[in-house]
């Protein structure tokens, strides 16, 4: 049985999935992938049965993304704000488990692209804590667990770091809620890929794969073998998976600001990734 599985973001391909492009979970397991991140946001709720249908006649676990959009504040002064996006996260924990997905990931303890001008203060990270720990205590009737993602600067002040996401993991202290760590984002701002990744261990309940430039993993100079030695050395069990963009008329890519072609097109993207992927797996024994 395999140990690490390979899983490719959707944003690949599309930003919303639906009846006509719902073959592409086909066409990604063909190719080798066990996984795929959903866009737990841009999905109907009426559709969310049909994807979940899909992905288990195919075997594919499927795990889900949901950054906070903008007008939905879990660390807003106005505490009708903070409610809001509270009860924004509860909806997607339903949406979540009703399309088989038992992780719901991103930039949820603050909102993407939204800054005060200053570093984020204790008033704001007991807010986060709180609003995530409402939502923490929900999810786990419905089996679904959370995990903060660290994101670099120019998309959040509030969680940069590795160290800075532990802290808030043990404020909220529970048990369903983990980190998703991401090269892209670790690159920008840790000093050593291999030390933040194994101060995490048992933390990390989702991993993203992303080269430097969000193109084909390997291709750049994100150290790799930092990465899947720390992956090795803390028994990561869960998913690794590549979140990359080639189409920029995908509304996703404005949030994460790319403006250019990052790989000719998904089909070398999705062939090139799993190979190096896989490959690294296979030299670090996860596989
Ligand atoms: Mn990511």
């Amino acid at each position: 049985m395999k140990k690490v599985k390979i899983g490719i973001h959707q944003h690949v391909f599309t930003s919303k999935l639906n009846s006509e492009n719902i073959d592409v979970f086909d066409y990604i397991k063909e190719i080798g992938f066990d996984s795929m991140d959903v866009n737990l946001r841009s999905t109907d709720f009426d559709f969310a049965r049909e994807v979940r249908k899909k992905a288990e006649k195919l075997n594919l676990t499927l795990t889900g993304g949901g950054s906070l959009p903008k007008g939905k504040e879990i660390i807003s002064q106005d505490k009708q704000k903070r409610t809001e996006a509270v009860e924004y996260m509860k909806e997607i924990v339903r949406k979540a488990s009703e399309m088989g997905v038992a992780l719901y990931h991103g930039l949820i303890y603050a909102t993407a692209g939204v800054f005060t001008g200053s570093g984020p203060t204790s008033e704001e990270f007991e807010y986060a804590v709180t609003g995530l720990k409402e939502v923490a205590n929900y999810a786990k009737k419905y089996g679904v667990s959370l995990c903060l993602e660290p994101a670099n600067r120019y998309e959040n002040y509030m969680l940069n770091t590795v160290e800075d996401s532990l802290k808030m993991l043990d404020a909220i202290d529970e048990p369903n809620v983990g980190l998703l760590l991401d090269s892209y984002h670790m690159n920008i701002e840790e000093k050593d890929m291999y030390k933040s990744i194994t101060s995490a261990k048992g933390r990390i309940f989702h991993f993203h794969v992303n080269e430097n430039d969000r193109g084909i993993p390997g291709t750049g100079h994100i150290p790799w073998d930092d990465v899947f030695r720390a992956l090795k050395d803390i028994d990561y069990d869960r998913v690794v998976a590549v979140e990359s963009f080639v189409d920029n008329s995908i509304d996703i890519a404005s949030v994460v600001a790319v403006w250019r072609r990052l790989a000719p097109d998904a089909e070398t993207l999705s062939i090139e990734s799993h190979k190096f992927i896989k490959q690294m797996l296979e030299k670090y024994a996860l596989t």
